[in-house]
């Protein structure tokens, strides 16, 4: 493939709002013909809906996806297309980029930058600590699936994206026949369901095809099959090594099926079921050998074993057991009565409080859509992308996107869809540490802006963006706050590692300021914004301080905690005191580097130095009353324009300054069309997921916040949301909260807690009269009243507390949602020395309730082997759903995992990991009986 565009792109992004690429902003006209179909209203309106196909437009087709497959559903009626992608389908191969000129430059840079040097510095930078390659890969396609039906007069079409059960729905009158075509991606069975059916038998005629930009070859496989096998493209030098391989199959019940020469045909028939499975080569970010046929064509073989009814009770018993946690009613206007398009097209200038709670549980799909334990992360297209050079590589850009991607998880009650961040941190912790010793002479890890599914963690782009120490620092600090959520050390047990590493780095690397005596980070820059023309590097910036604050403290809190690492505690704790503390300029804003400095683009994206105010927070309402006036200053200066990404982080921000009618300003500006796709894809433009991520946080900021150690509910309520419910949020500590309220007051509040413990909850309700009862058992708790908005109180794990206004009666919509806890923790058992004395270790790396993810090491005695398999019995009816980088069964209690080709020999002492997802009820004991036997 040619080489990437993406530094055409970079500098495009880098000047603002993407001026070049800005689309003019689609239009959509309200149509006589658009009244929602009946079938939608029913939906409870939690429904994208559209009288017309998508066409050609990428951008008005339709995403589903399982965490791992992904597809654009287009509903064409003559020429269907599904843009199919897996999400491991990345360009090159796994590669080391560390510069060796790195450490031995690094002295002179940090001269230049105390010497107020910084395009010096700057140049030098480039020269030595960028990486080699000095960019990294891009997420690429896999193809399309194309449906060839033959053409007619049409009418009655509707096409529908329905968040309730993820399905994409396409339907339409055609000859006298309504036609249905029904399309989800299926995460227990592992393929996407294509089901067709038509109200007069045999009247389904299709010709099925495969076509990719990759480099690919298609064929028929079998008589009911189709496939095509490909490899990633090349990139940077690196050439692509991911194999994958789609296989697209159909059952006909009244007609008959044939496939050659890579085309399918199905004729005459009254219901197809067309399955596709796909499989990648990619193990992990070092191993691209994996058995990718064996993988599609096991995945299609089980799915073709399972009826139709059977595969979508399945997914709608999986997918709703998420979705399901949060519901959102914000009222609604007759503005919801209109096609999705039309309605963004028209949200200017209407009163339709329903899109936000639409926008809210979008995003909330989007991410269950995208992010599952054990697949990958969701990048900045989550796993939806069409081109072999998409923007800025589609990549993971940590310096705002990806962590943005995630700020929904742990609040909207979704825990589980974070823990692919979480290993992807534990792989940057080995690239990072690689880059760390190479480029600084340090020991932990570092990454910088970027990274991909080769776990780049070196400087990359070019200084000004690339030279930003902090973005492993600040996925790392995730660690710590998934577990205020969750409660899980287990999770934080298996997970502080990774935070230790990332604080190491800056124990060694933190260097005094010459003049101002603070421990600073040199060199580094407030993210992509030039403090003098053309140059962003410096010393010490403000966002940098406040994220490595929240690292050292997470790291020593979580030390305590676990009862391990005092001198370290003690370390973190003492660099925390020397990093300089943040400051109000001379504009009464929050300083956003050491000096003064005025940002040489007013109105930039980036307002990195409120990181403090949202996600962290360093700057609150009632902590730091000085420092909160100078963000809303801050705030103001900037402006409330910018890319998708940075409209929605302002939705955050205003939502933390407890001003709802703002915050709803900032969700308007980003319903406009320049700003939200047809199909409600967020464009920066162009399209970036971050978006969609950033609003649905910034609306539950906007409900309940629980950031400063207490319950805030209903901190940013606007006027344009008088009267609503909303049930299934979540705070930190481990409390699930629902809220009603009628004209802008709240009448009731509900709180379930995870585990014992006093919390402390702020409203304006009870400023006034209001009751308070244990649900659970009837009791009455007894309530102190610390402020006159403020009201604690003991709470016991498992109980729920009402708080309402006296005489409003409990709310039914109400229901108190099933917590996040995980189930008990476990350990982890190592087998008995098998004959060849290989060995296996068995650890729980994350849980979340219903289920966990394991890992099994398996370590060569003092001679190679040349094969293994491991078994074990499970203890508590723990049943396997996914094992990664091998093979297994499963028969009652028994699990055996058998090496497949890539891992099986290793050396004398060598070792391998797998990985797997299995289901747990509430005990989940590590089995006693692992055992490990090699050849
Ligand atoms: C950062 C941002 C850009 C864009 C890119 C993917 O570089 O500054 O606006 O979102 O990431």
């Amino acid at each position: 493939m040619s080489e990437v565009t993406r530094r055409k792109l970079l500098t495009v992004g880098a000047a603002g709002a993407g001026v070049a690429m800005l689309p003019a902003g689609w239009t959509a006209v309200a149509r006589a013909k658009s009244a929602a179909p009946p079938q939608v209203l029913a939906a409870n309106d939690l429904a994208l809906w559209y009288d017309e196909p998508a066409g050609t437009d990428w951008l008005r087709a339709l995403p589903i996806g399982n965490g791992r497959l992904g597809a654009m559903v287009f509903g064409n009626v003559d020429a269907e297309r599904l843009q199919l992608n897996e999400d491991t389908v990345w360009a090159g191969g796994p590669y080391d980029s560390a510069n060796p000129r790195g450490a031995a430059s690094l002295a002179e840079i940090r001269r230049l930058v105390f010497a107020d040097q910084w395009g010096q510095a700057q140049t030098l930078v480039d020269q030595a600590m960028l990486g080699r390659p000095a960019g990294q890969l891009a997420y690429q396609p896999v193809g399309n699936l194309r449906l060839g039906f033959t053409s007619g007069t049409v009418s009655q079409y509707n096409r529908t994206l329905d968040l309730t059960t993820a399905t994409v729905s396409v339907t339409y009158v055609l000859n006298g026949v309504r036609y249905q075509r029904e399309v989800f991606a299926s995460a227990p069975d592992q393929v996407i369901v294509i089901r067709l059916t038509a109200d007069r038998a045999n009247s389904i005629t299709f010709r099925a095809t495969f076509d990719s930009p990759q480099r690919t070859t298609v064929s028929s496989p079998d008589a009911t099959t189709i496939a095509i096998d490909g490899i990633s493209g090349n990139m940077e030098g690196i050439n692509g090594s991911v194999r994958f391989l789609a296989l697209a199959n159909a059952t006909a019940s009244g007609g008959t099926v044939s496939s050659s020469g890579g085309t399918l045909r199905v004729s005459g028939a009254t219901g197809v079921t067309l399955l596709v499975s796909i499989g990648s080569s990619y193990v992990d970010h070092r191993t691209v050998n994996g058995d990718y046929q064996g993988i599609a064509r096991t995945r299609l073989d089980a799915a073709r074993n399972v009826s139709i009814d059977q595969l979508r009770s399945r997914h709608l018993a999986d997918y709703r057991s998420l979705f399901d946690r949060v519901t959102i009613n914000l009222g609604r206007t007759s503005a919801a009565d209109q096609p999705t398009d039309v309605r963004i097209a028209q949200h200017a200038g209407v009163n339709d409080p329903q899109f936000s709670a639409l926008l809210f549980q979008f995003g909330r799909y989007l991410l269950i859509s995208s992010s599952r334990p054990g697949t990958q992360p969701a990048n900045l297209q989550g796993i939806w992308n069409d081109q072999m050079a998409p923007p800025w590589d589609s990549k993971y850009t940590i310096n705002a996107n990806l962590p943005m991607n995630y700020w929904p998880a742990d609040t909207t009650n979704l825990a589980e869809c974070l823990l692919p961040v979480f290993d992807m941190v534990r792989e940057l912790a080995v690239t990072g540490a690689r880059t760390a010793q190479v480029q600084y002479g340090a020991g932990g890890w570092v990454a910088h802006h970027n990274t991909d599914g080769w776990r780049g963690s070196s400087v990359v782009d070019g200084a000004l963006w690339g030279m930003w120490q902090t973005g492993g620092a600040w996925l790392a600090t995730l660690i710590w706050e998934h577990y205020l959520f969750t409660g899980d050390g287990e999770f934080l047990r298996s997970n502080y590692p990774a935070m230790k590493g990332a604080a190491q780095f800056f124990l060694d690397t933190l260097v005094t300021h010459p003049t101002l005596g603070y421990l600073v980070t040199n060199p580094s820059n407030s993210p992509e914004l030039p403090h003098h023309a053309n140059v962003s590097v410096c010393a010490g910036p403000t966002m940098d301080n406040q994220i490595l604050r929240d690292l050292f403290e997470g790291c020593a809190r979580a030390s305590e905690v676990l009862g391990v690492d005092t001198t370290f505690r003690i370390q973190v704790r003492s660099a925390k005191d020397r990093l300089p503390p943040m400051r109000v300029g001379s504009r009464g804003n929050v300083q956003e580097w050491l000096a003064d400095w005025v940002e040489t683009e007013q109105y930039h994206r980036h307002i990195s130095h409120l990181y403090g105010l949202h996600p962290s927070n360093q700057i609150t309402r009632r902590g730091t009353p000085q420092l909160y006036e100078a963000a809303r200053r801050t705030l103001e200066l900037r402006g409330d324009d910018g890319t998708g990404w940075s409209l929605a982080w302002k939705i955050n921000y205003w939502a933390r300054m407890e001003e709802g009618a703002r915050a709803h300003k900032l969700i308007r500006d980003l319903v406009r069309t320049d700003r939200l796709a047809p199909n409600m894809f967020d464009l920066h433009p162009p399209f970036q997921i971050d978006g969609n991520f950033g609003a649905t946080s910034g609306i539950a900021e906007m409900l309940l916040q629980s950031h400063d150690g207490e319950l805030h509910l209903l901190p940013a309520l606007p006027t344009a949301w008088p009267t609503g419910q909303m049930s299934g949020l979540r705070g930190r500590g481990g409390y699930t909260v629902s809220i009603a309220w009628t004209s802008g007051q709240a009448d009731e509040f509900l709180i379930r807690a995870d585990r014992d413990g006093t919390v402390k909850l702020r409203a304006r309700l009870f400023t006034g009269g209001f009751t308070v009862a244990d649900v659970t058992d009837g009791s009455t708790p007894t309530t102190t009243q610390p402020e006159s908005d403020a009201v604690q109180l003991g709470v016991r794990a498992d109980h729920s507390y009402r708080l309402a206004r006296p005489a409003v009666q409990p709310s039914p919509t109400l229901s108190p949602t099933a917590s996040t806890s995980p189930g008990t923790p476990t350990s982890s058992a190592t087998s008995s020395p098998a004959p060849s004395s290989a060995r296996a270790v068995y650890a729980v790396t994350n849980s979340w309730p219903g289920g966990f993810q394991g890992e099994v090491t398996i370590t060569a005695g003092s001679s190679p082997i040349r094969s293994w398999n491991v078994s074990w019995a499970f203890r508590d009816g723990q049943v396997v759903s996914q094992v990664w980088s091998g093979s297994y069964t499963q028969s009652g209690a028994d699990v055996t995992v058998i090496n497949s080709a890539y891992n099986g020999a290793l050396p004398a002492g060598g070792s391998t990991t797998f990985g797997f997802i299995a289901s747990a009820s509430a005990v989940n004991d590590p089995p006693t009986n692992i055992t490990c036997t090699a050849t």
